[in-house]
């Protein structure tokens, strides 16, 4: 039995039991539940607050953790980063009031950042010669300056709009995060086994979020620049239609590629566009 701890609530829960779910993980968890057992695969699922996360893992009470990486980074826990998931984007950023003349790190020094992270922001201070002072704080460091508690402050931040409703601005990104897979050091050999199943399905989802399935109409005199420009997973596959002189292609394309992959099959005359979501891929 694999056991994974993932967040009880806030921002990482509903993506991390998602992304167990769409791993065909049956889960039958009710809200404020602590721990549950999946029902076709070997897996249990303990709920904790997202700061725990890292010790859990840590000292082998879970094998595995969905956690943000800027919570795993200020534990600084011994354990290893085994996935990027790609949800619970944020950055851990410095910000100072409006009016407050910035140029760079050094015009902090002898100043006070109120933070969360004083981890972090220690060790990004150090790299950086800087001698600003840490003032750690447990919550609601956004009011910090407001309320003359430090000149500047190192938070997270996503939207960006609760520094600017704050009358803060940003000026240095500490840490660009997201949340990712965490794993024990020292993992028996079955367990691994166990993980590699659920990395290969986690792999599978993400692939298939990160491309589409397209399929189009094309003049066979085009065949050949469509090809080229159409690698996919190995070549397209093309299908002559009923019509003299055109094919049917389809293939898979990445994300990132799609809208000038779209632009260039246009001007080698390929019609009737087809895009449609991936549910699993496997490479
Ligand atoms: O109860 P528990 O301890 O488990 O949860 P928590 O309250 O400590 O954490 P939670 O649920 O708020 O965040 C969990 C994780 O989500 C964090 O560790 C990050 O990895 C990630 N994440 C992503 C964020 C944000 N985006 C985020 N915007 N965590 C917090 N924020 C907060 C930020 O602290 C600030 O107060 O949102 C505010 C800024 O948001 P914007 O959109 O106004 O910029
Ligand atoms: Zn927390």
């Amino acid at each position: 039995m694999l056991r994974i701890a993932v967040q009880k609530s806030g921002r990482l829960y509903e993506d991390s039991v998602k992304l167990l779910k769409e791993c065909g993980i049956q889960l039958n968890n009710g809200y404020g539940q602590l721990k549950t057992k999946a029902e076709n695969f070997p897996l249990e699922v303990f709920f904790l607050r997202d700061d725990d996360i890292p010790q859990y893992v840590f000292d082998g009470v879970a094998d595995i953790g969905i956690v943000g990486e800027n919570v795993l980074l200020e534990k600084a826990k011994e354990i290893d980063i085994i996935f990027r998931l790609g949800f619970g984007k944020c950055r851990l950023s410095i910000a100072v009031p409006k009016s407050f003349v910035y140029e760079d790190l050094q015009s902090l020094n002898h100043l006070k950042i109120a933070t969360t992270y004083p981890n972090i922001l220690q060790q990004y201070l150090n790299k950086n010669n800087a001698t600003a002072e840490i003032h750690e704080i447990s919550g609601s460091v956004e009011i910090a300056p407001s309320i003359g508690l430090a000149e500047a402050v190192c938070d997270l931040v996503s939207s960006g709009s609760t520094l600017f409703t704050n009358g803060l601005k940003e000026v240095e990104v500490v840490l660009a995060s997201e949340a990712v897979l965490a794993v024990n050091k020292n993992l028996a050999s079955e367990k691994t086994d166990l993980l590699n199943k659920l990395l290969l399905r986690i792999n599978a989802v993400k692939t298939a979020k990160n491309n589409k399935y397209i399929m189009m109409n094309a003049p066979t005199h085009q065949l050949e620049n469509i090809s080229k420009l159409l690698p996919g997973m190995k070549s397209p596959t093309v299908v002559p239609l009923a019509e003299n002189g055109w094919s049917s292609v389809q293939t898979v394309v990445n994300e990132n590629e799609f809208w000038d992959v779209i632009e260039k099959l246009k001007q080698y005359e390929a019609e009737g566009i087809l895009v449609l979501p991936i549910e699993k891929m496997i490479v």
